[in-house]
């Protein structure tokens, strides 16, 4: 009797602590939320924009941008020929090619060629060369008129001459190890210097019409050495041309791309 009594009285003990818990959590799960916003999350930066601190480069329809100077503006290391059948002629084919590899893919003519290059893998195989060589050659090209000029040469000023110093000891070493790079890059390409994913200034080469932003990259200079960019008065000399061509590098614009691109 008394030990079915205590089992009773233990069970009766058990349903009301389950119930007690029960109502516990429906009270808690029934109390208004609170009013305090969460913290709203950081919005993921967008990458920034490679062929001009100020936007990206549309890719369809690709237009030919005005060369921002006269042909002849750049003698002192570029003969005018060169530079009008270079921007005229080559640049023009990437442009026209572009538009072309992208003329049936609805889906793709709104992003940037800078969208396209940094993620190649979305490009349709079909067109996945087509656009790598032909947006990448519309994108240097298009920063290389930028960075050089008329009033151009001599050295770099303010932060990116203090960041040069850092990272290369000196102007002059790392002058001569863009010029080594240049020189050694294999056939045809560029040479550039970029800030890498670390944040830190390197020089790098591509291939062909390669663009550093496909390898993470931010390109903040770059010099063409194929053929065509130097044929006419250097003939083979490339590294003749590399030399002279420190008299046209527009620094401004360097710098300013250097600056911009510390903010990713
Ligand atoms: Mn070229």
């Amino acid at each position: 009797m008394n030990i079915s009594r205590t089992i009773s009285h233990y069970f009766r003990q058990s349903v009301a602590l389950l119930l007690a818990f029960v109502l516990a959590g429906l009270v808690i799960a029934c109390q208004p939320t609170p009013t305090t916003q969460a913290p709203s999350p950081t919005p993921t930066p967008s990458p920034l924009p490679v062929a001009s601190p100020a936007g990206e480069l549309r890719a369809y329809p690709a237009e030919l941008p005005p060369l921002p100077y006269a042909y002849g503006a750049l003698e002192t290391a570029i003969d005018a020929r060169t530079m009008e059948i270079h921007h005229d002629r080559h640049h023009a084919a990437y442009v026209k090619n572009l538009n072309a590899a992208l003329q049936q893919e609805t889906n793709l003519q709104n992003q940037s060629v800078e969208a396209l290059l940094r993620d190649l893998n979305s490009v349709p195989e079909a067109i996945r060369e087509k656009v790598r060589n032909n947006g990448g050659g519309h994108l240097n090209h298009t920063i290389f008129w930028q960075i050089m000029g008329p009033d151009g040469g001599g050295e770099p000023t303010g932060d990116l001459a203090q960041e040069i110093n850092q990272t290369f000891g000196s102007f002059e070493e790392f002058r001569k190890q863009f010029n080594q790079a240049g020189g050694d890059r294999f056939g045809s390409g560029w040479v550039w210097l970029v800030r890498n994913p670390q944040g830190q200034l390197q020089i790098v080469t591509t291939a062909n019409q390669d663009n550093p932003i496909t390898d993470g990259n931010y390109p903040i200079m770059g010099n063409d050495v194929w053929e065509h960019a130097y044929y006419l008065r250097y003939q083979n000399q490339r590294a003749e041309y590399l030399n002279n061509w420190w008299n046209v590098v527009n620094w401004g614009e360097i710098d300013r791309r250097a600056q911009g691109s510390q903010q990713r």
